[in-house]
């Protein structure tokens, strides 16, 4: 059984959605090579757009995986405004470390990327910053993938993990979601047959979350901030 926190729609203007995205395009991410070793600097729109031979730029992103106290996971519905996969259903927050901001970009201890994640925490799902400091964050491993998502518009990432169990305030933001629900453990094999899911998402399902989900006390056994793991 879901247990849905809220779901909202029509708060604001499809029209004022949409120019909010094309906005955020202009925004710069950080260019990767495929050890994660910074080469520069696109834009959001030059970061997402597939070349004519199926490729996309390869840069830094994160995804955030947020539990209750009780274990349950937050999911979130994107928006329908969004460029990249509207609509999907996928982990709590996902977003980009920027170029643009100087402190997103320090390295050591993955500050830049827990930097990012407080502020993207805070801006889709209205998390207070006080709940989501960077150093609350157990950041697990960073995954390569690519996909070609609609033929326009995919993603090529080093995207870092990171997990969060606590409490929080949520206030979401209907720019960027439309729906938000706790999901139960034994629940989740269920629920993902029905609705359809983002490919990272998806990829993590397959391949690490029930074992991550299964050892949130002791998470600490399954960092490997060494290796890129390779989907
Ligand atoms: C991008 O997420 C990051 C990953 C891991 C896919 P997003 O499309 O939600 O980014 P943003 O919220 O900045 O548009
Ligand atoms: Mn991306």
């Amino acid at each position: 059984s879901k247990e849905f926190v809220r779901k909202f729609s029509s708060v604001v203007s499809a029209k004022e959605s949409q120019q909010l995205q094309e906005i955020a395009l202009k925004e710069n991410c950080i260019l990767v090579d495929e050890n994660d070793r910074s080469i520069g600097l696109s834009s959001k729109r030059d970061c997402h757009r597939v070349d004519p031979d199926g490729n996309v730029r390869l840069h830094r992103a994160f995804s955030v995986f947020l539990f209750n106290s009780e274990g349950h996971m937050l999911l979130q519905k994107r928006s329908e405004h969004k460029i990249t996969y509207p609509s999907r259903y996928t982990n709590a927050c996902c977003s980009h470390p920027l170029h643009d901001i100087d402190i997103e970009k320090v390295e050591l201890n993955a500050i830049g990327i827990r930097k990012a994640a407080q502020r993207r925490l805070n801006y889709e799902l209205g998390i207070p910053m006080s709940q989501v400091r960077p150093e609350y964050f157990h950041y697990l491993t960073r995954i390569h993938y690519a996909d070609r998502g609609d033929g326009v518009w995919g993603e090529h990432e080093i995207d870092y993990i990171l997990f969060l169990q606590k409490d929080v305030d949520l206030n979401p933001n209907p720019n960027e979601v439309s729906e938000l629900l706790y999901i139960k453990r034994d629940d989740i094999d269920r629920a993902v047959l029905q609705v359809p899911l983002t490919p990272w998402f998806n990829l993590i399902l397959k391949h690490r979350l029930k074992m991550w989900w299964d050892n949130l006390h002791q998470l600490e056994k399954f960092e490997d901030l060494k290796n890129i793991q390779r989907f």
